[in-house]
């Protein structure tokens, strides 16, 4: 599963990327790379359990991140996103918008001027209009496939083209794939042309330092007119958050401390709002050698999930030993869950729930 960052040039893509993947990828004036690393998703329950297990080591859940340089053009100044960086964009599972909202002479902006909720509708125009574009495209080859058609062909055709016109009237009207109501079916159909609007997306404005208390009215005003049920939003320091991913934890949550910084921070939250936004959720797994959450998408089976550990355990699955994150922390050992009757006999068509605890049982 991957998330991919993109942005206006400048918006503070890599530092954000830095800041979740705790890396040090080149923030640089139109540094054309891309930048790829994973983030931890942090996990308090991992904290308890580790305190309760005392493992070797304490392992969290990973997303990968995908850092795109700038579009060749200019993202914003070429009205469309086509050719490669489409090629790149399709592949994101998620999609990470970057907005710009710190002020800062020194760093130029293609617009010449700070209006992060205008760099928003920018980019989600530039989506929408590439997934027009792709649209039109299929169009025209079904009208033309249409003609060559043999008559027991053309019924799935004509229903494909009704679906696809459809889809793009109400783009047009301003309605994301993603926001559209769509049959099991069509959805199927049009996943095949991974278009940008129907994917999970994530937006965040990039404030300045000097911002910091203004962050809840900014996340307020991004509920208000840029949030829907499917768009997360969030408002974060990247360059802060960057500066503080690199340092080591001590001095990290000291000065944070210091900043006057309650709570779980900016950078937590928003690398929360991925795991959501990709529909992942995490089962756990405990024991001397390490406590660990393992990511698996919302709906998962105990088989499929045992195979993310090791597709030994899939292959060879018995059952899996279930207990819920609360009794875990309420029992303390497994010992103890299995006499209280909290630890349930699960087959492998059991449908694992976030925060479980499971231990597979396996032979290969
Ligand atoms: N003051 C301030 N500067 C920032 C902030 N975020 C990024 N910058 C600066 O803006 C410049 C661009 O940041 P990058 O993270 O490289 O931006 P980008 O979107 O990756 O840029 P390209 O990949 O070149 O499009 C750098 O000089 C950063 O130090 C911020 O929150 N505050
Ligand atoms: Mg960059």
């Amino acid at each position: 599963m991957e998330i991919t960052i993109i942005g206006l040039p400048q918006s503070g893509k890599t530092t954000i990327f830095n800041a979740a993947t705790r890396g040090a990828a080149q923030v640089a004036t139109f540094a054309n790379r891309t930048n790829l690393g994973a983030a931890k998703v942090p996990d308090e329950r991992l904290d308890v359990l580790n305190g309760i297990f005392n493992p070797k080591r304490k392992v969290n859940a990973e997303v990968a991140y995908v850092d795109l340089p700038a579009a060749p053009e200019g993202l914003g100044k070429t009205r469309s996103i086509d050719g490669e960086y489409l090629n790149l964009l399709q592949r994101a599972d998620a999609v990470l918008i970057v907005a710009r909202a710190f002020d800062d002479p020194s760093v130029p902006h293609i617009a010449d001027s700070i209006d992060a909720h205008r760099d928003i509708d920018t980019l989600l125009f530039e989506m929408t209009i590439s997934d027009l574009e792709i649209l039109e495209r299929r169009l025209a080859r079904l009208a033309d496939g249409f003609k060559s058609a043999k008559p027991a062909e053309r019924d799935a055709l004509a229903k494909e083209q009704a679906t696809l016109s459809r889809v793009m009237a109400e783009l047009e009207a301003g309605v994301h794939v993603r926001d559209q109501s769509l049959t099991s079916d069509e959805l199927r159909l049009l996943s095949g042309f991974q278009m940008l609007t129907a994917k999970p997306l994530v937006i965040v404005v990039n404030i300045g330092e000097d911002r910091l208390d203004d962050a809840p009215a900014i996340e307020a005003r991004l509920t208000d007119e840029v949030a829907t049920q499917k768009i997360r939003t969030a408002a974060i320091c990247g360059k802060l958050e960057m500066e503080l991913a690199q340092m080591d934890p001590d001095d990290e949550r000291e000065f944070r401390d210091s900043l006057g910084i309650v709570g779980e921070s900016g950078l937590s939250r928003l690398i929360n709002l991925c795991y959501e936004a990709l529909d992942l959720i995490s089962f756990l797994t405990v024991g001397k050698d390490e406590v660990r959450a393992w990511p698996i998408v919302r709906g998962t089976s105990a088989l499929k999930a045992a195979g993310r550990i090791h597709s030994d355990l899939e292959r060879g699955f018995i059952r899996g030993e279930v207990v819920t994150y609360d009794n875990m922390v309420a029992c303390r050992t497994l010992a103890e869950a299995r006499k209280n009757g909290m630890l349930r006999q699960e087959g492998k068509n059991y449908i694992v729930r976030d925060g479980d605890i499971m231990h597979v049982l396996f032979n290969v």
